[in-house]
């Protein structure tokens, strides 16, 4: 039986866990103060050695992520940390910067001096004022301290963090149309390569990292990658935050080794919520195809939920009971979709605006058995042929309902409607 390991995630309950002092009292900036005295390419060595992989959906390997900066180059290099959770039922990085943001402000400076930087940008999305305000006065204090500004800790390391918000759309997540935002444009996918490690933020060489990536830098530091390798799995190394929503007893974030179970999270979570089982949830996010009960014990690592069919992407676990309709549900989905969906492409723009079109009308019952192979042609058209991951992603919901779910599609045409109660269930809309 995996237990969860408070890492992140430990001083939560305490009442001052997003002040300074409350962060030193755990330990805090220990881990910077150890940093400073090793060189960063032994720092970078670390993490390479620790395994950690993206934990912002795409799990890319952080240590190599930083290997890639180029050597030389004319332009300086920057640290942005992505922090425009967005992805529906990802809720992680936000409670981590409301809760814990000294963690992130360390892991900045930490991973800064480690990639030879001297300017790091903390890219929140703009809806969120009061975690905009947290990291603010983080930083101040921080700065107040001495651990950021110049000759840090008497290192001879000079280091500014500037706090940046988006406007609040859901592509500025998307590495490269962040990048656009940070400069001042409208935020559009670049084309890649080349990567933002070789050019990025006003073409300099840039490491873009999750929330969750960098706030477990700290502690890799503190503890060397062998602590880090001694928990999850091999190729998933580590621990991650999971967050449990929808029909759960106790919806929340749970820390735990990667390779952990649906069962197992459920356990901890008190179950499905009373009298219910579940029906179907999402591994990652709506962006990564859905899974039902004969799921509740792949190990919740990359490996394991690819060879599932899925993905681990942000380990965000929305949760369905029986009462929930499935075409409803990715019709919510597809909507949210085509509403984010940037428009710079043809397949996702206009796929995901028929997507729309099409999942309104099965909803209500107006449709026939063709209409699905029609959806899925429509995906084939949509995935790999976009411009970005937003494409692909919006196809995942719809594909993976359709084959796991198709008799309840069939049912609405039958029935000429909506077989399912609102009144019954939690998450009508
Ligand atoms: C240098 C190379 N760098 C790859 C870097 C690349 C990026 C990272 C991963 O999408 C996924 C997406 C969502 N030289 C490199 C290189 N890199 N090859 O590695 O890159 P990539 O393209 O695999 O993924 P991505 O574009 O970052 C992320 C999925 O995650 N997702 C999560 C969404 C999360 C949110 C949120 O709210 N937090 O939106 C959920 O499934 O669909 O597939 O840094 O530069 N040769
Ligand atoms: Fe924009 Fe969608 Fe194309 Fe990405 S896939 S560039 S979000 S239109």
């Amino acid at each position: 039986m995996t237990t969860l390991t408070p890492i992140l995630t430990k001083n939560w309950d305490q009442a001052d866990s997003f002040t300074l002092a409350g962060y030193e009292r755990e330990g805090g900036y220990r881990a910077l103060r150890k940093a400073l005295g090793l060189a960063p390419d032994e720092i970078v060595q670390m993490v390479k050695d620790s395994g950690l992989r993206g934990r912002g959906g795409a799990g890319f390997p952080t240590g190599m992520k930083w290997g890639f900066l180029p050597a030389e180059s004319p332009n300086p290099r920057y640290l942005v940390v992505n922090a425009d959770e967005s992805e529906p039922g990802t809720c992680k990085d936000i409670p981590l910067m409301m809760a814990n943001p000294h963690v992130l402000v360390e892991g900045v400076i930490i991973s800064s001096y480690a990639i030879k930087s001297n300017q790091a940008f903390i890219y929140v999305r703009g809806e969120v004022l009061h975690v905009i305000r947290r990291l603010q006065q983080a930083v101040a204090e921080a700065r107040e301290a001495g651990y950021i500004g110049t000759n840090i800790l008497g290192s001879g390391y000079d280091l500014d963090v500037v706090v940046h918000t988006g406007a609040g759309a859901y592509i500025c997540g998307e590495e490269t149309a962040l990048l656009d935002s940070l400069e001042g444009y409208r935020g559009q996918p670049r084309l890649k390569p080349p990567f933002p490690a070789v050019s990025g933020l006003y073409g300099g060489p840039t490491v873009i990292n999750n929330v969750e990536s960098i706030s477990s830098v700290p502690s890799i530091v503190e503890n060397g990658a062998d602590w880090f390798t001694s928990m999850g799995t091999e190729k998933s190394a580590g621990y991650g935050i999971f967050s449990l929503s929808g029909h759960v007893t106790r919806p929340g974030q749970y820390e735990a080794p990667l390779g952990i179970t649906l069962r197992e999270l459920l356990d901890m979570a008190g179950g499905i919520r009373a009298g219910h089982r579940l029906k179907f949830w999402t591994p990652g996010g709506s962006s990564t195809p859905i899974f039902t009960d004969e799921h509740l014990d792949v190990p919740l690592d990359f490996e394991s939920v690819g060879a599932a069919g899925s993905m681990l992407g942000t380990r965000a676990l929305q949760i369905f009971d029986e009462t929930t309709c499935v075409v409803r549900a990715v019709l919510r989905w597809s909507e949210f979709y085509a509403h984010e969906s940037c428009g710079k492409c043809t397949p996702c723009r206009e796929g995901t605006y028929w997507y729309k079109q099409m999942l309104k009308r099965l909803e209500a019952g107006q449709g026939e058995e063709e209409d699905l192979e029609t959806l899925l042609d429509l995906s084939d058209n949509i995935l790999g042929r976009s411009f970005c991951a937003l494409g692909d992603g919006a196809t995942s919901p719809v594909v993976s309902s359709i084959k796991l779910f198709r008799d309840e599609y069939l049912q609405h045409f039958e029935q000429g409607g909506c077989p399912f109660d609102p009144a019954k269930s939690t998450l009508w809309g």
